[in-house]
């Protein structure tokens, strides 16, 4: 019988362009001084943790490519491209040269389709890679020496409502989790996306400039706060109960999916999540979590 897989941790990784501009890879064309140190910092201390555990893969599910028929996979072995930000060029230029797992992403795709979702291989190899998946994988690993599979996201909420959206996220949750278990693989399974989302509409002259950043407003902060003591406390079914409400109320992107389907790809641990930080990014909130089980009882 094959080896059975598992997921190794889960994590909450955030993916403002601002962190990969303040860190300054030769692979960012521009460059800065400093900036968003609390997060930044945040994410070394979560790469310590992960330096313990021993993995094949990265998947990752990323509120920045939006698919409107179903859930998307990327289904070619190699890309390599330039991912710009939309709104954030003059901080986003960013050359990659990234690996998939296509046999796992194959295996993500069939174990969804049997359960009811539709689901898509993504084969086109000009396809550019968003930068919500990039500025992930990048803080997680910058080494890039580990093979990725990228989930799109599925806006059921914009056909339906965040509750369609919810339902839809837990199954492909759970699909994920029986395919890395088929597939012999370790995997860590990455929710990309911030908490509270509302952003100032203009940007400081200096971006770095941290004399400028601070929360939008004191309702935002009252929910992230409300989010991660839920984190804390191992309480991620509430954590899910409450998205439809915290995502009404901080316009926050859950409404891709990505918190619920990890949160499910792990069986909903009730053990706290490790929190690295805790940090704004123009405006919005973010946090670096991980549950990795094997260090769950620390
Ligand atoms: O995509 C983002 C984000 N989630 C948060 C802050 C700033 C920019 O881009
Ligand atoms: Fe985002």
């Amino acid at each position: 019988m094959a080896a059975s897989g598992e997921i190794v941790a889960g994590l909450l990784a955030p993916h403002p362009p601002h962190l990969v501009y303040a860190e300054s890879p030769e692979q960012n064309e521009p460059q800065a001084e400093c900036g968003w140190e609390n997060l930044r910092w945040g994410y070394e201390r979560l790469r310590r943790d992960l330096e313990q555990i021993d993995y094949d893969v990265i998947v990752i599910l990323s509120p920045h490519w939006q698919t409107y028929i179903g859930t998307h996979l990327l289904g070619v072995p190699e890309f390599n491209s330039l991912s710009v930000d939309p709104i954030f060029p003059n901080l986003f230029r960013f050359h990659y040269n990234l690996s998939v797992d296509t046999e796992l992403a194959q295996g993500i795709h069939d174990e969804a389709s049997e359960a009811g979702l539709v689901m898509a291989m993504m084969t086109n190899p000009d396809f550019r890679v968003d930068y919500g998946t990039i500025v992930a994988c990048h803080m997680t690993r910058p080494a890039w020496d580990k093979p990725i599979v990228a989930l799109s996201s599925c806006r059921a909420r914009s056909y339906y409502s965040t509750e369609v959206m919810q339902e839809q996220a837990i199954e492909l949750g759970r699909a994920t989790r029986r395919a890395i278990i088929k597939s012999g693989k370790r995997a860590i399974v990455l929710a990309s996306n911030s908490l509270s989302h509302r952003h100032f509409v203009s940007e400081s002259e200096l971006p770095e400039d941290m004399s400028q950043e601070h929360i939008t407003n004191h309702n935002q902060y009252l929910w992230d706060m409300e989010m991660i003591r839920k984190m804390k406390a191992g309480r991620t079914r509430e954590i899910v109960d409450v998205m439809p409400e915290f995502t009404e109320h901080t316009v926050s992107e859950t409404d891709a999916g990505s918190l619920t389907w990890m949160l499910s790809a792990l069986d909903f641990p009730t053990y706290p999540a490790e929190i690295y930080a805790y940090g704004t990014v123009i405006g919005t909130g973010n946090t670096v979590a991980s549950w990795i089980p094997s260090l769950g009882a620390r």
